[in-house]
């Protein structure tokens, strides 16, 4: 099915904005790219020489936890330096104005918390750089707002090399000297059991989303006729966080507007369903315009 002549015609995605009770947001890396954060896959997919999909798995933590920490400290250093941009405001804003309306967002950087996004509006697939848990599956001590950087001394860059301004480039990524090894026993363990590693309370590939979370959010999709869904900034190569504009879709008259560099490819338009919408640019300042 071809989409409507009017799929990337700003006034036409108002019309239906204008009509939409109940929104659904699905956002990934690409809405974070203007605050300066590399996105997983293409150019800013590389930390040092390593894939960032095959270091955030539990396995790759068990192999070398010191290595996996460093990827973590260099991602929550940048995180702490960046400032959430204009699309994460316009996010922020369209949910206190409309109480139906749920942002899912797959970004882990904290930065629809920091631009005001209302939390019970609001849910991180993937968790949360500086949420911190113990690596023990017995045991649930977690800290769920830990901003300390570094995270500990074993991950201080050598003062000799520290960055002093953001755009400096962090030691963690300078390829041109070897990565330190950090044995475990450098690294912070779980004060309430004692033997877990502390690692970052994010979700892993091959770990499961929070159970509850994802039982919250199919009843919000099944409860009523989803309007509108936004993609936005995201390769949808994840599950199920790719997912969730589909189940949303199945609930009647919904269109699916995506907002994403690629967004207007002819081989991305022909995806479209008749009422969906796609809007080509950076979400920083797509974003802004679609929802004013
Ligand atoms: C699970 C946290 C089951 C860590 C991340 C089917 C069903 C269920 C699971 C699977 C399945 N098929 C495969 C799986 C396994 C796996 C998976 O999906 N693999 C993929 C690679 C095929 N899924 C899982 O493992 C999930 N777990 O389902 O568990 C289970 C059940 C019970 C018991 C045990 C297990 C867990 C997945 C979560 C992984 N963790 N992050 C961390 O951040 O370090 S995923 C991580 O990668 C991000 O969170 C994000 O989700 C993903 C990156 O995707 P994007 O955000 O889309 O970023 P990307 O770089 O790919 O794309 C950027 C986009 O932005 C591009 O399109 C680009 O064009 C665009 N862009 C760039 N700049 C801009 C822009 N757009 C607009 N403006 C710009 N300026
Ligand atoms: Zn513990």
């Amino acid at each position: 099915m071809a989409p409507s002549p009017e799929y990337n015609s700003v006034s036409a995605f108002h019309a239906k904005l204008a009509r939409s009770k109940r929104i659904l947001a699905v956002c990934g890396a690409g809405l974070s790219a203007s605050s300066g954060l590399p996105t997983f896959r293409g150019a800013g997919g590389l930390w040092r020489n390593y894939e960032a999909t095959a270091l955030a798995t539990p396995e790759a933590f068990k192999e070398d936890p010191g290595l996996v920490w460093m990827f973590y400290a260099y991602r929550r250093h940048m995180a702490l330096q960046a400032k959430p941009n204009a699309g994460h405001y316009a996010l922020a804003a369209l949910a206190r104005k409309n109480p139906d309306f749920l942002c899912l967002s797959q970004n882990v950087d904290n930065l629809h918390p920091r631009a005001g996004h209302p939390p019970s509006q609001l849910h991180l697939l993937h968790g949360s750089l500086f949420k911190i848990k113990c690596s023990s599956p017995t045991c649930d001590w977690s800290d769920p707002a830990n901003f300390s950087d570094p995270f500990c001394p074993a991950l201080a860059p050598a003062s000799e090399d520290a960055p002093s301004s953001p755009d400096q480039i962090h030691p963690l990524l300078d390829t041109s000297k070897p990565l330190p090894h950090i044995p475990a026993s450098e690294l912070p363990h779980c004060p309430a059991c004692g033997n877990g590693l502390q690692r970052p309370g994010v979700v892993w590939f091959g770990e499961a989303l929070d159970e509850e979370m994802l039982d919250a959010i199919y009843e919000w999709i099944a409860k009523e006729k989803v309007d509108l869904v936004l993609v936005v900034g995201t390769s949808s190569l994840v599950w199920p966080a790719a997912g969730f504009a589909e189940v949303a879709r199945s609930k009647g008259e919904t269109s699916v507007v995506t907002v994403n560099l690629d967004a207007e490819r002819p081989e991305n338009v022909a995806k479209l369903k008749k009422k969906d919408f796609a809007f080509a640019g950076d979400a920083a300042e797509v974003l802004p315009r679609l929802l004013e």
